[in-house]
């Protein structure tokens, strides 16, 4: 039976311009009539361009509420469109990680050209939860700026979709699909999301020896490891891996069953959201701890005690030990990369290595190029991201195997592992303050406020609690892109210290109701400085927090007295 194309008319909605990483709203938006359907007929013409005639795309999500009804709709539109294939994780499911990883490997010999994941990351779930929908490119990479412009412009101009009404796909059942849509043969393969990620991990660690350190083979004595998915895209992963291949026991691997509003829970793996999982570290039963977010790419990582490692010294930490990595031993290691906001630990292990480092805007999209010219092959965020060019996006589940690998190398705790790095490198003290949900135009009116007052701060002194901090630069990062000399600016205010200490204020672009103001605080304890190389952070901190507290306002503009998350 030949099926028919329908051209539906409709009209632009007002905000589907896209954030850090895709476009997230509340589920009811994303329900409205037209509303998915206009935004992903502006994805596949917007992000496929001329390649959308005979394209093939991989789709999946995290499991959250709406994935399925979405996974439906892109089919039919797909199918509408001209797309010749689409790859369905079963059940409309694939992690981050996992997209971004198929989507290099290719489909059957075929070269894919791009992908829809079904996700709002670390963002609650469920019917008035947030749901959200991303572009991958077919270097396996969220779309950079330029092609996310180009999505947006669509959505404010369009005025019909395209849609295959009668197209049904039973995508619960791992199997190929096949349709005639007028005369055109449409494809869909549904399959299994988890096989070919733990594939890849085989060839990029060395499971044998990991699989020796947690039974105590190597030491004499069990590795403890307690992990949490937060009900998210990693617990089928997660399982796999560790139960069945490595041996872990099946009662430390938590909330491994994804659920489509994560139990009532908020999957982002910080110290509030998995304060389960730090909470249970800290009884001292288990060696190593880590969480990840809803849709993989996130990860904590905790040692015994519920000893946190910032990801800024997470980052800093592999980036000293990449040799530990079968993946990089048997290739050229090229330079590493953070995100502007991350401390600068990595920048230190790169200066000791002789090596490129780069500092881009928040957003993983910014580290595309640099991987593909094969300038940078690990990077990270402050945000929990931590990953290399093995895929395209920051992968929770490699960063946990990348730890458990570098401490089977080395065989210490990974609290020593930490501290000895300060000892090498000194130690960038990291904390951030996220004022969450906050009135949109409080949160402008803090921001304008600031930037207009920075050429008046800088040479100045300012100071909280007896120190002292003089201001030398202050400005509104920006970025010119390596390889493409593409420019994105307004990415952050920045107070640069006299004694390297700094300050980052910065909007989040990922959250789906109000503002989200982001107050980033680094300080620099050099190696030598043992009176406060281990002190709290927090206590180290404290008084340039003030002073950024002080010098914004934050309490006349947004009325909080204190912040929503401390990481
Ligand atoms: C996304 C991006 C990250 C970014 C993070 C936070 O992560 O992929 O690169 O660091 O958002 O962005 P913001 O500070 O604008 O909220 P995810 O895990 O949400 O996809």
């Amino acid at each position: 039976m030949s099926l028919s194309v329908t051209v539906v008319p409709t009209k632009p909605f007002k905000d589907q311009k896209p954030g850090t990483s895709g476009l997230r709203k509340k589920v009811p938006e994303f329900q409205q009539q037209h509303y998915t359907e206009n935004f992903i007929q502006a994805v596949l013409d917007g992000g496929l361009s001329d390649r959308k005639n005979g394209a093939v795309l991989v789709v999946g999500g995290d499991g959250r509420f709406l994935c399925m009804e979405a996974a439906n709709v892109i089919i039919k539109l797909a199918a509408a469109n001209g797309v010749s294939r689409l790859i369905v994780g079963q059940n409309a499911f694939f992690s981050t990680p996992a997209v971004s990883a198929l989507i290099r490997k290719g489909f059957e010999g075929r070269q894919i050209d791009g992908g829809i994941i079904l996700t709002a990351s670390h963002n609650p779930g469920g019917p008035r939860g947030d749901f959200g929908i991303k572009f991958n490119c077919d270097n396996g990479g969220p779309a950079p700026d330029g092609v996310t412009n180009r999505i947006y412009e669509i959505t404010t101009k369009i005025s019909e979709y395209r849609i295959v009404n009668d197209l049904q796909c039973d995508f619960t059942q791992i199997g190929r699909y096949e349709f005639n849509v007028e005369g055109r043969n449409f494809v869909v393969d549904v399959v299994d999301p988890v096989e070919d990620y733990v594939k890849l991990m085989q060839q990029i660690f060395d499971f044998d020896k990991i699989r020796q350190l947690l039974s105590g083979k190597l030491t004499g004595s069990r590795f403890k490891v307690l992990l949490d998915s937060m009900h998210g895209a990693t617990g089928p992963y997660v399982s796999t891996i560790l139960c069945d291949h490595l041996g872990a026991a099946s009662e430390d691997m938590l909330r491994t069953v994804p659920k489509p509003d994560f139990g009532n829970g908020h999957p982002d793996p910080n110290l509030t959201y998995a304060k389960a999982l730090v909470d249970r570290s800290k009884q001292g039963d288990h060696d190593f701890g880590a969480a990840f977010d809803g849709d993989g790419d996130r990860n904590m990582i905790l040692g015994r005690n519920g000893f946190f490692v910032t990801p800024s010294d997470s980052l800093a930490v592999i980036a000293d030990n990449i040799e530990a990595i079968p993946y990089f031993r048997n290739r050229r290691v090229s330079g590493f990369a953070r995100s502007m906001p991350t401390a600068g630990a990595v920048d230190l292990v790169a200066k000791a290595k002789g090596m490129e480092i780069f500092e881009t805007p928040t957003g993983w999209k910014y580290f595309g190029n640099l991987m593909d010219a094969g300038r940078m092959c690990l990077c990270g965020e402050e945000s929990f991201g931590t990953g290399s060019d093995h895929i395209r996006e920051k992968d929770g589940v490699w960063a946990m195997l990348a730890w458990l690998q570098i401490l089977a190398e080395r065989q210490t705790s990974v609290q020593n592992l930490v501290q000895m790095h300060w000892k090498k490198y000194g130690r960038n003290v990291f904390t951030r303050y996220d004022y969450e949900n906050v009135d949109g135009s409080g949160a402008n009116l803090l921001m304008n406020f600031m930037e207009a007052q920075m050429p008046a701060f800088i040479g100045r002194e300012l100071s909280a609690n007896n120190v002292k901090y003089t201001v030398a630069s202050a400005d509104n990062f920006q970025y010119k892109d390596p390889i493409d000399g593409s420019v994105a600016t307004k990415q952050g205010l920045r107070f640069l210290f006299t004694d390297g200490s700094r300050f980052v204020f910065r909007l989040s672009g990922t959250g789906s109701a109000g503002a989200t103001i982001r107050l980033y605080v680094d300080s620099y304890i050099p190696p030598g400085d043992s009176g406060r190389l281990f002190m709290d952070s927090q206590d180290l901190l404290k008084p340039l927090i003030l002073v950024a507290l002080d010098l914004s306002k934050m309490e006349q503009f947004t009325g909080r007295k204190a912040p929503t998350v401390i990481t």
